[in-house]
């Protein structure tokens, strides 16, 4: 692929955030990454049909039909067979925009090992151990465990990343109390990682894990209250599969009075912006 392209997912605007912030957060997505001078695409599936890239219509539909599949990689199939609308997550996502010769994706935070539950752990994990791409998210969303979506990502040989941070990023705050092994800081380092990798055959994803701006970020001890209290509330309600990570977004954002839910736009435009230097720099060297 001659241009420097960015993927972006669906999942976070048909279930990760509520309309129109959803709508409006999508189309800024696309604008940051051209203005970085790459080219956006956004993935989904729409009456079955796999779109690499989507009309400003396509992506409203998304944001406001009812009855949008959530899926990962194990669901494509049923949603093109099936002629439905499917938004993608992080692993239906890679699987489709790698078929494509992109080489660069952005999301908010990847999904991983949720907490408080005897086993919920995403096909994120097991896509990026699989699928060569570099996979911008700010960390590992605050309401799973961290500390064993990392040990499994470590266990999967996913290459993780700090851009520019020490610590492994917490999706709504920047820091967390787990460091991370390996920092860069500049979008060229992480594109001569990339080439290496490729040229070394060793397949999977580069997963970077790039801060919150710090004017957005929700305190630590905040957001943990607000996360314990998400997940006791989905645990007694019985909510589980997929529509966990949507839930606890939503009342993250209830309970937290909008904070989350601003953080949340923030760190995805900022992840596009990152995305789209990374893309460039691999365009150049
Ligand atoms: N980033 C966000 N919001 C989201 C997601 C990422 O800011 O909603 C989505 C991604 O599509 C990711 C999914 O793959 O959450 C994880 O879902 P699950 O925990 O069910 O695997
Ligand atoms: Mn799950």
């Amino acid at each position: 692929m001659s241009k420097a392209y960015v993927a972006l997912e669906s999942t976070v605007i048909a279930h990760g955030l509520p309309w129109p912030v959803n709508f409006k957060t999508a189309l800024a997505m696309e604008e940051v990454v051209k203005r970085e001078g790459a080219v956006p695409k956004t993935i989904g599936i729409i009456n079955g049909n796999i779109k690499i890239g989507m009309t400003k219509d396509e992506l409203k539909y998304l944001a406001t039909t009812e009855n949008v599949m959530k899926v990962g990689t194990a669901e494509i199939p049923v949603a093109t067979a099936m002629k439905n609308n499917a938004a993608t997550t992080v692993s239906a996502t890679l699987r489709l925009s790698a078929r494509e010769g992109i080489e660069v994706f952005a999301t908010g935070g990847i999904g991983g090992v949720h907490r408080d539950v005897s086993w919920d752990v995403s096909q994120d994990i097991i896509e990026l151990s699989k699928t060569d791409m570099v996979v911008v998210s700010a960390g590992v969303k605050s309401i799973l465990d961290v500390e064993k979506t990392l040990e499994f990502l470590e266990t999967f040989q996913v290459t993780v990343i700090g851009y520019q941070t020490d610590s492994f990023p917490l999706f709504h705050c920047r820091y967390s109390k787990y460091p991370l092994n390996i920092t860069v800081e500049t979008p060229e380092d992480i594109a001569a990682i990339f080439k290496e990798k490729r040229k070394l055959g060793i397949e999977g994803a580069i997963l970077v894990a790039n801060p919150i701006p710090e004017e957005y970020e929700v305190p630590y001890d905040e957001l943990i209250k607000y996360v314990e209290m998400a997940v006791s509330e989905a645990k007694a309600k019985g909510v589980s599969g997929k529509g966990l990570t949507p839930f606890l977004l939503g009342r993250l954002s209830e309970l937290s009075d909008g904070k989350t839910l601003e953080a949340n736009v923030a760190l995805l435009k900022n992840n596009a912006s990152l995305a789209g230097k990374i893309a460039k720099a691999l365009k150049k060297a």
